[in-house]
Parts: structure tokens; C-alpha cells; sequence
């Protein structure tokens, strides 16, 4: 229940928020909180307060969970300033992390002691959409200077307790228990018979500003990942507390949040934010379910994705022993797996010593057998079925009772593979995405007969090793590969038409999109995507509208790889429109008889965005995943798909409507086909007036 707990030390009263796990702000905290600093201050044996928080965090900031339900007074901007008011000093214990709302009450505390041990002392408001409403924007650039509050408020990223220190945020860092150091602080203050000192107090000196300042941050915000319109409205509020006093600033910054609350970039960002953290959750798979413990892990195949992979790992302090059937491909892969540890050492990322335990911890061989010990076994080889599953033959000759045997196969029937091992129960897919050690996208394929254990098992581990973990069915192409094909295939269709590669990626990317999808083909390698198209059976369809890729790595244009794909690049990897390419595309489009037209910008956005909407509806209408969510949490992590739009089926529910996306899909197939058939999901929902959200195994996120 949320609360605050108040213990008394003699003449100082500790007050002790309370709301498990992250002692989120909620009403029962806010009210809790005012009502025992009332009582603190009205006690006259109390001369000091301590606020600390309960568990591992101080506080994670406001409730996100109520932003919806409203927020019942008192407003946490209300008791902050009541706290601050307060004629006896507060200190702020920071017994874990202090976030967002967490961070402001900190804030307004009157001086700040730390654990050493906490890592995240942050306003990450503009993360969810929004920006520090509870006097954040206004105190910390009074405490901290207005450049480095400005960098943290804007970028939303957290700092360390000694670099808080360092920044003037924190007073004294604890040796000891923090609550007993800042208890010690505030007896020296009323001792010394110092009172409170209060940041609303202070006055910047608007001279001392960078001349420029807050201009060159607006142009330099570039694509932010919380989109166009929160950070432009932090660095106006942080903007006020140079120009305005002290409670004027407070009133912009309500006025600049209020702007941001409700706009649907806070609303898709705080969806992702919950989204990601119920893809964790597998409706038939309880607490009760214990993962295995993975203390080593076994790789097969050094090449990209095995020692992209391998790193991963590493890099969570795990043992690896990777092996390659060849000296020279297994040399390769620990060189390449030994340089990319060096470099985060240079770039100053670990340190030297977390080097060199990385580089100690990897073990190479040319032995199946040197895997016989490994908990858990992650097969990355080339993709043909036929490899896979002689390797899994071999696996289950050589691993452990009990290892769990992953392919990261990112389309193939994980079926088909377990059936190659007389323990199919013990194999799942774990499809991670290059860059492996990178990419927080983590699909896990249930197989038909993967046990419940071992599902478990994949997800603790993606969970461990800093991935988001999606479960996935089986199905050519999983959840994001399938989707990803569609989108692709519209691509190509548009390219015919006569849209130019650069006007195809232009779109997307001014919409939104990391990066477009002729250039992230090109980055990848066309050659990939031409090898399945000729491991699988695929429609005439797509066979036609592939001709003139396919065709043209049959020329050796295989993208960035090879200096020319879509585009040609420079030795910079800077894309450039190449002419030639395009007249091969326009010659293709003539020999196939295609009406030449140019596709505009929002027409280009609106066929990728409901062929992805359309085949994730008929993903989630065969049970493939288990919750439209979950489709959205695999295009946010793992295709560039920017979260401040909230993934395709949030788009679809939320923006478009399903409605007007079925009939939209609808027009388009009069003109383009059968590739355009309705999803029936989508049909059915547009009829009814349900949601995406109710339509999976799973109710929608909080
Ligand atoms: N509100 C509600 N629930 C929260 C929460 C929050 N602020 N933060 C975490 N949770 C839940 C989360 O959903 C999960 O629930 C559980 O706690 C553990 O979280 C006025 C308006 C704190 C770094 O943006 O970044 O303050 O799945 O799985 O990996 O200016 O949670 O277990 O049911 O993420 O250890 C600003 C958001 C709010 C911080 C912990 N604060 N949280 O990470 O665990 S706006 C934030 C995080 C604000 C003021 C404004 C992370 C974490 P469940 P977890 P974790």
C-alpha cells in the first residue's frame, strides 16, 4: 500500500516513502508525504528531517500508471514546495535510484546525501513525452547550473551519485548507511544551527548563460527519440528559469507540461514504456514456473550474428565457449570478438580490468564436445534448414540433461530443428538482431514442443543480459521478419511504380523511421534476403516484384558490402542516388508493363505502415503473438520504428482507426491486388467497434 512510514532519531523524524517496487509517487505516498512533514514541522522536539526511500529505490517518479486515471490532489508539485517551505532543514537520504518525481522531491529537499551506490539520478520525464513537472525544471538548473541541467532534462539520461557530487547535487556521499550519514548531516546542521537552504532561493544570472544557448540545443535536437515536441518544451522550461522568477518559472512549466500531457507522442511513448515490460509476462506461465540456471553459455558459429551474440553475454559477465568447424573462422570471430572489447576499453566504456575479465571468460574451440557443459547452447550458423538440424543432432549427442538448445534461426521452423534432438522440450528460438550485442530486441519462439521451463529460461536470460524478450510462435519469419517482408514487398512495389529509393527512405525517415528501408536492405546485404527468397516458396507475387533485386545481386550488388546496392556508396558508407541503378529499376518496370507514377511522401508512409498493420493483425489473429503489444514492442526494439509513434498496431488503434485502416487496405487492394486482402481480425474488429488490444491471448498493457 502506498504510504510514507516516519521513524523518529531523537530530534530528527525520518520519513520513509513507501510503494513497492520503485516507491512510485503515488497518491498515498504524495498525501502521506505532506501529511508528515505537516506533523514534523509542527512537532517541536523535531529540529531536522530526513526523507528516504523504502527498498532499492528512493523513488521512480510519479505514478505513470495514474496518468490516465488522473491525479487525485495533492499534486506533487503541491508538496514539494510545501517541503521546501518547511522552517526545518530536510535532507534527502538517496538510498537508491531518485527519478523523474523522485529526483524533484530530492530536489526540493533542502540538502541531498547519497549512497555510492546509486547509478541513476535523473529527470527521464522527456523519455515518456513529457518533461519534470514538479519543479524540476526549474530547481535543478539553481542547484546544478543551467548547461548541465539543461543536457539532463533534454536527454533525459541519469547520472551517477559521484557525478552528482561532482555536479553540486549531492552534498555528501554516505560512508555507510546513507539514512544514518544523513541523519548525522542534519544534527551538524542543527547544531551549527544552520537552517534550510532552499533552491527556489537562488536567482540565475542570466549573464553567466552561454550566449546562444538554448537556441543551439534546439538545433541541434535533430530526430530526438521522444520526437518533435517534448524536448522542444524542455529547453523552453528550463528557457523560463533563466527569465523568469522563481514561482512565474514554476507557472510556464506547468503550462509547458500541460502542453505535453496529452498529446498522443507522451500517450504512444508511455504505452511503449508499459508495452515492453508486459512482453515479459506469458499468460500460461506463472511464477511458478522457475527458469534453469544459466551460470555458462555455449555458442555455435563465430561468425556475425555467433560472436555478436557471444558479446552479448560477455558483456552480462557470463562464460562463453564459442566453436567453428574451421581454425580461420573461429580466429576471425575471437579476433573480432577480442577487438570490439578493446574498443569499449578505449572509448572508455569498462575499464581495463572489465576487459580483460570479458576477454578471459570467452573460450574457443573446434570441439562440439567443449560445449557438453553449457546450460545454455545458442546455435548461429548460416541459414539453411539442413544445417540446423544436423547441428542440433550433434547438440543432443554432446549437451548436458538439462541445457536448453537455441537456434537463432530468424525464420526457419524451430520445430523442424527440435525434432532433430531427442529433447525437443529443450529447444527454443532465441532470434537476436544484428548487431546482436546491441539490438535490445530479443524474439523467443515457443516451439510446439518447447516446456514451459525452458521458455522461462530464454526470457530470464534475455531479461539478464539487457534484451527485450518477445515470445513469438512459429511461423515463417516469426513476428518481425514476417511483418518486416510485407513492408518490404510494398517497397519494391513503389519502386516499380516509379518512387526512387531516396524518396522511398526520405518518407519513412522524416516520419520517423531510423532509418529507410532501401538503405537498411543495403546495410544488411540484398544478397540475405535474395538466399531466402530461394530457400522458400514464395508467392508469384513477390517473385515479380523481387525480379529486379534479385536481379541485381545476381550482378554482384549487394549493397554496402560490396559499394553498391539500392545506392552507391562512397568509402564513407554515405548513401548516394546512383542514376544507373535506377534506370535498371525503370527498364525492369517497363518490361513488366508497370504504369509509371510517382508516389508522393504521405502516400509512400501510408502502404509501408498498413501492410505492417495488416499482416501484424493477421500475427496476432493466428495466436503467433500474444498481444498486439507485443507486435509494437518488436518494431520499437528491434526495426527502428520510433516510439513516440507507438508501433504499427498503436498507430492502427490509436491514430488511424480500425475502421478506416480496413478500408483503406480495402482500396488498395482494388488497385494493387491480393496482397492487399483484409486481415480478417482487422475486418471483424472494424466491425464490431474492438480493439487491437483485447484481441490477443493477453489484456492490453497498464
Ligand atoms: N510509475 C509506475 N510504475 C512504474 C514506474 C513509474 N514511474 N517505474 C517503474 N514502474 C514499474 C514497472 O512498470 C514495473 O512494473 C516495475 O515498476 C519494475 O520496473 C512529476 C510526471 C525505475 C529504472 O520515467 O525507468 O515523475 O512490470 O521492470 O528494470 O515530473 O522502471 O513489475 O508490474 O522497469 O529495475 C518519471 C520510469 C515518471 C521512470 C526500474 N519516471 N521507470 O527499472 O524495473 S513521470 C520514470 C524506469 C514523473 C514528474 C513526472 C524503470 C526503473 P511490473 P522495471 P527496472
Amino acid at each position: 500500500m502506498a504510504k510514507v512510514e516516519v521513524e523518529t532519531r531523537g530530534d530528527v523524524a525520518v520519513l520513509k516513502l513507501s510503494n513497492s517496487p520503485v516507491n512510485a509517487l503515488a497518491h498515498g505516498v504524495r498525501e502521506g508525504l505532506q501529511a508528515a512533514l505537516a506533523a514534523a514541522n509542527a512537532d517541536p522536539a523535531i529540529m531536522a528531517i530526513v526523507v528516504t526511500g523504502e527498498g532499492r529505490a528512493f523513488s521512480a517518479g510519479a505514478d505513470i500508471t495514474e496518468f490516465r486515471s488522473g491525479m487525485k490532489p495533492p499534486g506533487l508539485g503541491q508538496v514539494i514546495d510545501g517541503m521546501e517551505a518547511s522552517g526545518k532543514p530536510v535532507v534527502a537520504a538517496l538510498n537508491g535510484l531518485a527519478l523523474g518525481g523522485g529526483l524533484e522531491v530530492a530536489l526540493g529537499c533542502h540538502y541531498r546525501v547519497a549512497s555510492p551506490a546509486v547509478s541513476q539520478l535523473g529527470l527521464p520525464e522527456v523519455k515518456i513525452g513529457i518533461l519534470p513537472g514538479a519543479g524540476g525544471t526549474q530547481r535543478l538548473p539553481r542547484i546544478i547550473g543551467v548547461e548541465a541541467a539543461l543536457d539532463m532534462i533534454v536527454s533525459g539520461n541519469p547520472i551517477t551519485a559521484a557525478a552528482a557530487a561532482r555536479a553540486g547535487l549531492v552534498d555528501r556521499i554516505a560512508e555507510g548507511n546513507v539514512v544514518d550519514a544523513a541523519v548525522t548531516f542534519a544534527r551538524e546542521l542543527i547544531v551549527s544551527g544552520t537552517g534550510p537552504r532552499r533552491a527556489s532561493d537562488k536567482t540565475i544570472d542570466a549573464a553567466a548563460v552561454p550566449a546562444g544557448l538554448f537556441d543551439k540545443k534546439r538545433a541541434s535536437l535533430g530526430r530526438h527519440p521522444s520526437g518533435p515536441l517534448a524536448p522542444k518544451n524542455c529547453i523552453a522550461a528550463v528557457e523560463a528559469s533563466v527569465v523568469l522568477p522563481f514561482r512565474d518559472g514554476l507557472k510556464r512549466e506547468r503550462e509547458l507540461f500541460a502542453e505535453l500531457a496529452g498529446s498522443p507522442y507522451a500517450r504512444a511513448l508511455q504505452y511503449a514504456f508499459f508495452a515492453e515490460r508486459q512482453a515479459a509476462n506469458i499468460p500460461d506461465i506463472g511464477a511458478e514456473v522457475k527458469p534453469r540456471e544459466v551460470k555458462s553459455v555455449g555458442i555455435v558459429g563465430a561468425g556475425t550474428m555467433g560472436t555478436g551474440i557471444a558479446l552479448a553475454f560477455l558483456n552480462a559477465g557470463l562464460p562463453v565457449r564459442i566453436v567453428e568447424t574451421a581454425q580461420a573462422a573461429l580466429d576471425k570471430g575471437v579476433a573480432r570478438i577480442r577487438e570490439t572489447i578493446e574498443s569499449n576499453v578505449a572509448r572508455g566504456r569498462i575499464s581495463a580490468d572489465e576487459g580483460k575479465l570479458r576477454s578471459a571468460n570467452l573460450t574457443p574451440s573446434l570441439e562440439f564436445k567443449a560445449l557438453s557443459a553449457s546450460d545454455l547452447i545458442i546455435e548461429a550458423v548460416f541459414e539453411k534448414l539442413a544445417l540446423k538440424t544436423q547441428i542440433f543432432g550433434k547438440l543432443d549427442a554432446i549437451a548436458k540433461p538439462g541445457a536448453v538448445l537455441a537456434t537463432n534461426t530468424s525464420t526457419l521452423d524451430v520445430d523442424t530443428i527440435a525434432a532433430a534432438t531427442k529433447r525437443p522440450d529443450d529447444v527454443v528460438g532465441m532470434n537476436f538482431f544484428s548487431p546482436a550485442n546491441v539490438m535490445r530486441l530479443l524474439e523467443v519462439v515457443r516451439g510446439k514442443a518447447t516446456s514451459k521451463d525452458a521458455l522461462a529460461t530464454a526470457m530470464a536470460v534475455a531479461k539478464r543480459i539487457g534484451k527485450v524478450g518477445v515470445v513469438s510462435g512459429v511461423c515463417f519469419g516469426f513476428i518481425g521478419n514476417r511483418m518486416l517482408e510485407a513492408y518490404l514487398e510494398e517497397v519494391q512495389a513503389m519502386l516499380l511504380e516509379g518512387a526512387t529509393p531516396s524518396e522511398v527512405d526520405g518518407a519513412l525517415e522524416a516520419w520517423g523511421l531510423a532509418m529507410g528501408p532501401n538503405a537498411m536492405m543495403d546495410m544488411a546485404g540484398l544478397d540475405v534476403g535474395h538466399h531466402i527468397r530461394q530457400e522458400h516458396q514464395i508467392s508469384d507475387e513477390r517473385r515479380r516484384l523481387y525480379r529486379f533485386t534479385d536481379a541485381i545481386v545476381g550482378m554482384g550488388r549487394h549493397g554496402q558490402k560490396t559499394g553498391g546496392g539500392y545506392y552507391k556508396y562512397g568509402g564513407d558508407r554515405k548513401r548516394q542516388a546512383d542514376p544507373e541503378m535506377e534506370a535498371m529499376i525503370r527498364a525492369e518496370a517497363a518490361a513488366q508493363g508497370v504504369a509509371q507514377r510517382r508516389p508522393e511522401a504521405e502516400e509512400i508512409v501510408e502502404r509501408c505502415l498498413l501492410r505492417l498493420i495488416n499482416e501484424g493483425a493477421q500475427i496476432l489473429d493466428e495466436g503467433i503473438a500474444m498481444r498486439a503489444s507485443d507486435i509494437d514492442t518488436i518494431y520499437l526494439t528491434g526495426y527502428g520504428f520510433p516510439a513516440w509513434r507507438g508501433g504499427p498496431m498503436w498507430q492502427a488503434e490509436n491514430i488511424i482507426g480500425l475502421k478506416v485502416a480496413a478500408d483503406k487496405i480495402r482500396g488498395y487492394e482494388k488497385v494493387h491486388g491480393a496482397r492487399w486482402t483484409v486481415a480478417p481480425l482487422l475486418d471483424r474488429l472494424a466491425a464490431s467497434g474492438g480493439k487491437l488490444a483485447d484481441a490477443g491471448a493477453e489484456q492490453k498493457p497498464a
